[in-house]
């Protein structure tokens, strides 16, 4: 499965008419709605203009609890595994609540690793945590597999928006070995042969934001 990433901070909805042209001649199956900011508050609407171009599933993939929105279908219900931040394993969840708990989304418990992907990026200096190293396979898998031992529905391994380095075949296998969850792996994949090698690899679903807001031509090389 591929996830488009919608950013509400950068997309302009006047753009979304074409842009669904090519999600839909693509093999793209989810669109996933989400920023580690959301400055001028836009994700609602995104949203409802997302949801008007498609039927594809669309779900929140939220920075922090002021980006729910119940015009989407469900939302990555995510905690920072990899971080010791509190505010990012439990507490932007249950700020969350009020607005949740008669959403009628579907809440899907996400356990959510912050990979080395040899950059800074938006999520570690938001969230004021550390990545994982890739050299640290044991630590990554054990981690993965803490989330599922708590009840985590998914696994998402992820390098961060824009990263230099995308999450190493080698790390999603490794973790795709031990784990009966499915596992997502995003960030940095810009390259048809890098998308193929993270499914090769084991990922259940791959998400690309920044290499489609960059060149929308891209989704003319995963054609259905
Ligand atoms: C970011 O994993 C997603 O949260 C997608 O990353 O923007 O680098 O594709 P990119």
């Amino acid at each position: 499965m591929l996830a488009v990433l919608i950013d509400p901070e950068k997309i302009d909805v006047r753009q979304l008419p074409i842009l669904f042209q090519k999600i839909h001649a693509s093999i793209t199956t989810h669109i996933f709605i989400g920023g580690s900011t959301d400055a001028n508050g836009n994700t609602e609407n995104v949203v409802t203009a997302v949801k008007a171009q498609t039927d594809l599933p669309v779900l929140l993939f939220p920075g922090d609890y002021s980006q729910i929105t119940d015009k989407s279908d469900g939302i990555l219900f995510l905690s920072l595994l990899s971080g010791r931040n509190p505010e990012y394993l439990i507490e932007q969840q249950i700020k969350s609540i009020p607005t949740l708990k008669n959403s009628g989304l579907e809440i899907i418990p996400t356990g959510y690793l912050l990979i080395d992907g040899g950059s800074q990026t938006a999520v570690e200096r938001i969230s004021e945590t550390r990545p994982i190293a890739q050299a640290d396979v044991e630590l990554i898998v054990n981690t993965a597999l803490a989330g599922q031992f708590s009840g985590k529905q998914l696994i998402y391994l992820e390098a961060g928006s824009g990263a230099i380095q995308a999450v190493g075949p080698e790390i999603i296998s490794a973790v795709k070995e031990e784990l009966k969850i499915p596992l997502i792996v995003g960030g940095g994949i810009r390259t048809k042969q890098q998308l193929e090698n993270a499914y090769q690899a084991g990922a259940d679903l791959v998400v690309i934001g920044t290499a489609f807001e960059e060149n929308e031509d891209f989704f003319n090389e995963l054609k259905i």
